[in-house]
């Protein structure tokens, strides 16, 4: 490692203990970052680096909630609200038993290069909490996101920090949070984003982030001459992701042949296609997280505990979590003919695995093949600012060319040979700039 990456991350590291999953993600934008930095002294001098790895502000709050048997149950919430130099804070809320604040962090930094890689004004945040829907009633559900709301309402508004989903929060949590939101305030206002399509919400919002990805990779065959058309394609997860990116792939002539949840993976040799990609939508509202249930419906193949990482194909698009695909997944897919790996998730790929198939293969990282979610949700506050509604095919429209653009901005800066792009790197730039810039116009706050 680079000495003043290692300097760097040493401070870090010192400063935040134990929080993994951030110094994770703070490492790898760092290593593309820094050389850049060392070009343009006048970020060293007002040490955006420092200052940008720094959340703006962290909220921690308890949720308490009554459960049908009338107990009382405590979880913890948080809104990490971590830069607003180009935008209100945007990000999604995440609930998950394994939501922490190394977690929320990672993903908070995260989506500062991310939504600024959308061209859109939006600043960086996240927030989430530890509540495990696993075996919920609908009505504990949204006693729970009531009860989160309740503390949440006074740190968010549409001018100031506007959430939406990410794993365990979607269109039914939405309109929970939001109804809540809306009691408190007395408002009807864009504070969230994926709202219902009659109450504010956009179109094409639920489909974004898969058709956005799908998208990208179009991108990244387009400079090797090829096509989707034909591509077998390993997908994980079974959420609104995967759901998305089936879709998209199936309308583009390529086969999804695996979905995967907590509980092992299904193969699906004829391809995930028509009425069975929106099981994914039942599958999802059932509370079970689980993938068994496609297998047993479709008489299908299921590898229980395991990750579809080793079925031959052409394209692997991790759709779930993060490090869902390691250094070994990498080295197996690429012995198996794979050559492209898209992070859809969240920093899906360990660092060893993301640099493996940069250099073997292609890679796109998570923050600019997923931004697609956010970018829509962009536009549903734009929408909601303007009260009027676009028609599919306009959303459609814009999303595909934001996504263009993020391509066309990664080969900007990450290209390194005729016949190399090094997305991480140009990803990774790109996002920063953008947003260094406005805070060194912005002063030292
Ligand atoms: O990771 C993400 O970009 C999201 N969960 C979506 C965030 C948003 O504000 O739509």
């Amino acid at each position: 490692m680079d000495e003043s990456v290692k300097a760097f991350m040493e401070k870090v590291i010192e400063r935040n203990p134990g929080e993994k999953e951030f110094h994770q993600a703070v490492q790898e934008v760092v290593e593309s970052i820094m050389p850049y930095i060392e070009k343009n002294p006048k970020y060293k001098k007002a040490k955006i680096l420092e200052r940008i790895i720094e959340p703006e502000r962290t909220i921690m709050f308890r949720v308490p909630w009554v459960d049908d048997t009338g107990d009382i149950q405590v979880n913890r919430g948080y809104r990490v609200e971590f830069n607003s130099a180009i935008g209100p804070y945007k990000g999604g809320l995440r609930f998950h038993p394994s939501v922490t604040l190394s977690i929320l962090k990672f993903l908070g930094f995260e989506q500062i290069f991310k939504n600024s890689l959308t061209g859109l004004p939006l600043g960086g945040g996240k927030g989430g909490s530890d509540f495990n829907a696993r075996g919920k009633s609908d009505m504990e559900i949204m006693r729970f996101c009531q009860s989160f709301m309740m503390e949440l309402y006074r740190h968010v508004g549409p001018n100031t920090d506007v959430p939406a989903g990410d794993i365990g929060v979607g269109g039914r949590e939405i309109g929970y949070l939001y109804g809540m939101y809306k009691k408190l305030r007395n408002e009807f206002t864009g504070v969230l984003t994926g709202k219902g399509a009659n109450w504010g919400g956009s179109l094409i919002r639920p489909e974004a982030t898969g058709f956005g990805g799908v998208y990208f990779v179009q991108e990244m065959l387009k400079t090797k001459n090829e096509t989707l058309k034909g591509k077998t394609v390993t997908l994980s997860g079974f959420g609104n992701v995967a759901w998305g990116a089936a879709l998209k792939l199936e309308q583009l002539g390529a086969k999804v042949v695996t979905l995967s949840g907590p509980d092992g993976y299904i193969y699906d040799k004829d391809g995930v296609k028509g009425d069975k990609i929106n099981y994914l939508l039942d599958m999802r509202a059932s509370n079970n997280d689980r993938v068994e249930d496609y297998a047993k419906k479709y008489k299908v193949p299921f590898y229980p505990g395991k990750r579809p990482w080793d079925v031959k194909c052409d394209i692997a698009m991790p759709c779930a979590t993060q490090n869902e695909l390691d250094e070994t997944d990498a080295k197996t897919l690429i012995k198996n003919g794979c050559k492209l790996i898209a992070e859809v998730s969240n920093m899906g790929c360990t660092a060893e695995a993301a640099k493996l198939a940069t250099e073997k293969i292609m890679f796109a990282p998570g923050k600019a093949i997923n931004a697609g979610g956010v970018a829509v949700s962009g536009l549903e506050m734009t929408q909601n600012s303007m009260r009027l509604r676009w028609t599919s095919e306009e959303v459609d429209k814009q999303l595909h060319q934001i996504m263009t653009t993020i391509h066309d901005s990664c080969v900007k800066y990450g290209r390194i040979s005729k016949d190399k792009i090094d997305y991480i790197k140009g990803a990774n730039i790109a996002g920063f700039v953008k947003v260094a810039d406005a805070m060194l116009d912005q002063g030292v706050v």
